[in-house]
């Protein structure tokens, strides 16, 4: 898979992208992922990606030609669809069932704005996808482009080593995960469960359905209300 990355500030995704999964899977050559600032392609002394709004209005917008010519010049050579994806705080919000379609994906490039937001032109003229990944105020996409990465990069086939199995996650079964832990068995005064180290495996699976169950009614109820739905296990988070 490829992945464009378009953005004022490449070089904060440099540490996260280095480290851990998605590091290995960039060394193992699952996943490419290319930086590209859009000050590239601005042409005045400057190098001016951004404007004020016409009528007025607070704050500045992304200018459209240097966004059009940075996501052509990342589609030049394209052989394969390229899937385009615009993170704005007005997309749809991102879920796992998305993440998945994305995960499906050979060529996707990602737009990290700044600023108030792009010029409307850039979300009519791209054909891009616009996904936000949730509703709180960033102050840019980057963070968002990287959660969208992260995600997307876990599931690629081989991203995972054994232990790290995607398969229980905890939204691959539309439950939030059960207690965990780890020796010593008391620590400060506080005991692992005795049914964990009774080694009696289907008492201590029934004992992990039913507290997956528990915390899940009483932290995230709306996830409850779609199981047994079609597609309940990814489409609703
Ligand atoms: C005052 C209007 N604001 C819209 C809510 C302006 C504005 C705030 C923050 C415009 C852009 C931004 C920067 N945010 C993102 O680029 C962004 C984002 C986010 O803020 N929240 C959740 N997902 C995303 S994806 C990109």
């Amino acid at each position: 898979m490829r992945i464009d990355i378009l953005t004022l500030f490449p070089e904060v995704f440099e540490a996260y992208f280095g480290a851990s999964i998605i590091g290995r899977a960039v060394s193992s050559g699952l996943v490419r992922i290319f930086y590209t600032n859009f000050r590239e392609f601005t042409d005045d002394k400057h190098r001016t990606v951004d404007d004020k709004p016409f009528s007025g209005g607070p704050g500045m917008v992304m200018k459209c030609k240097p966004v059009f010519d940075a996501v052509e010049h990342v589609c030049r050579d394209a052989t394969v669809e390229v899937t385009r994806v615009l993170l704005t705080p007005q997309g749809e919000r991102l879920n796992q069932r998305m993440v998945e379609e994305l995960a499906g994906t050979e060529h996707l490039v990602l737009l990290c704005g700044h600023y108030e937001g792009f010029d409307e032109r850039i979300r009519q003229g791209l054909g891009a996808r616009e996904i936000s990944i949730g509703d709180y105020v960033l102050s840019g996409g980057e963070s968002a482009a990287m959660v969208v990465v992260d995600a997307i990069v876990r599931l690629l086939p081989g991203s995972l080593g054994d232990d790290e199995s995607a398969a229980n996650d905890s939204f691959s079964d539309g439950l939030l995960e059960h207690p965990q832990y780890t020796r010593p068995r008391a620590f400060r005064g506080m005991e692992v469960p005795e049914v964990l180290l009774s080694g009696n495996h289907a008492e201590i699976e029934a004992w992990r359905r039913s507290e997956s169950r528990k915390r899940t009614m009483q932290r995230r109820p709306d996830l409850l209300d779609r199981e047994g739905d079609a597609g309940a296990s990814t489409d609703n988070q």
